[in-house]
């Protein structure tokens, strides 16, 4: 493992030392938002990490190496390059590994790295799920298997209703995922703080989060656990107008065909699009908003 995998030396002191550690994805990065503003919102993520108490490690493939932990340097190579790096799922690792290539880590990757690394907390924005008419495209993440089996918790802003809610539900429910909300019962749709679907736990603090995670872990049953924490009231959208907009990119991207990876980005560029500037801003302040959770929910398992 020594030679695939590369923890950088903040990251590798706070592990040893037992502090806190919370760790972030790259597709966001790359393939997740327009060039400078994905730069500019990893390095204010990683900041917002360390003013909160932990300390950061953002996850991707570089010249081959799984890192836990970048520099801003690599942050901005990654975020320069956007979508000409290739997003990586788990499938895609043995490949870009062995070719020695770069990765911009998916939700799935990064739980895996994570956990290669022993980083138990992870902070995004919006997980993959089940596909609106995966009944028959079959499109389902990776995402959702690998929170059925890798023992990383992951804090989200629910998921975006670019994806078919209900099945995604059902999908982790199958997979033995619990989905706690963050001082809420319903599960945040992203932009919005509601969705009309039930998380199956409300929980209202860090410390108790952490306790479950720990029993999880510690009862040795599997899987990851996914903590939904809505965006902050001020910066919610419009239900209307975001569902109209992601309905309008769902049929584009049904009339072009797009499938497969391309399907995720392509949507979340179109909803983009079609929302102006506001879904970026939002977008933005609910990554924070998450890294911030995630911190006091890492800081409250190592103490
Ligand atoms: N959903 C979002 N924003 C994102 C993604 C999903 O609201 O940036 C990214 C994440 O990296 C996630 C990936 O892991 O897309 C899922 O892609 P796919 O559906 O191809 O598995
Ligand atoms: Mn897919």
């Amino acid at each position: 493992m020594k030679e695939y995998l590369e923890i950088s030396p903040a990251v590798k002191a706070a592990l040893l030392a037992g502090e806190p550690v919370v760790a972030l994805e790259s597709t966001i990065i790359s393939h997740g938002m327009p060039y400078p503003q994905n730069v500019e919102t990893a390095l204010q993520v990683e900041a917002a990490i360390r003013d909160a108490g932990a300390v950061p490690a953002t996850i991707a493939v570089i010249g081959g190496k799984l890192k836990a932990g970048l520099t801003a340097s690599e942050i901005e190579y990654l975020g320069k390059k956007g979508p000409a790096v290739t997003k990586a799922s788990r499938r895609d690792l043995p490949v870009l590994v062995a070719r020695g290539a770069d990765g911009a880590c998916t939700v799935a990757t990064t739980m895996i790295i994570a956990h290669l690394a022993g980083i138990s907390v992870f902070a995004t924005g919006g997980i993959g799920g089940v596909h609106r008419g995966a009944e028959t495209t079959m499109d389902i993440s990776a995402d959702l298997e690998e929170l059925g089996r890798t023992p990383v918790l992951v804090v989200c802003a629910g998921a975006k209703a670019i994806l078919d809610l209900g099945l995604t539900l059902e999908y982790l429910e199958t997979k033995g995922v619990p989905v706690i909300g963050y001082g809420t019962e319903e599960l945040p749709a992203f932009y919005t703080r509601t969705s009309g679907f039930k998380v199956d736990y409300r929980l209202d603090t860090p410390e108790e989060i952490a306790s479950a995670f720990r029993a999880q872990q510690e009862m040795r049953l599997d899987g990851g656990m996914l903590v939904t924490n809505p965006i902050p009231e001020e910066y919610s959208m419009d239900p209307a107008r975001i569902n109209a907009a992601i309905d309008e990119a769902v049929a584009d991207a049904r009339r072009l065909g797009i499938h497969g990876k391309e399907t995720t980005p392509y949507l979340l560029a179109r909803v983009k699009e079609l929302t102006g500037g506001d879904s970026l801003s939002a977008n933005i302040q609910l990554v924070l908003n998450n890294a911030r959770l995630a911190t006091r929910i890492a800081r409250a398992l190592v103490s």
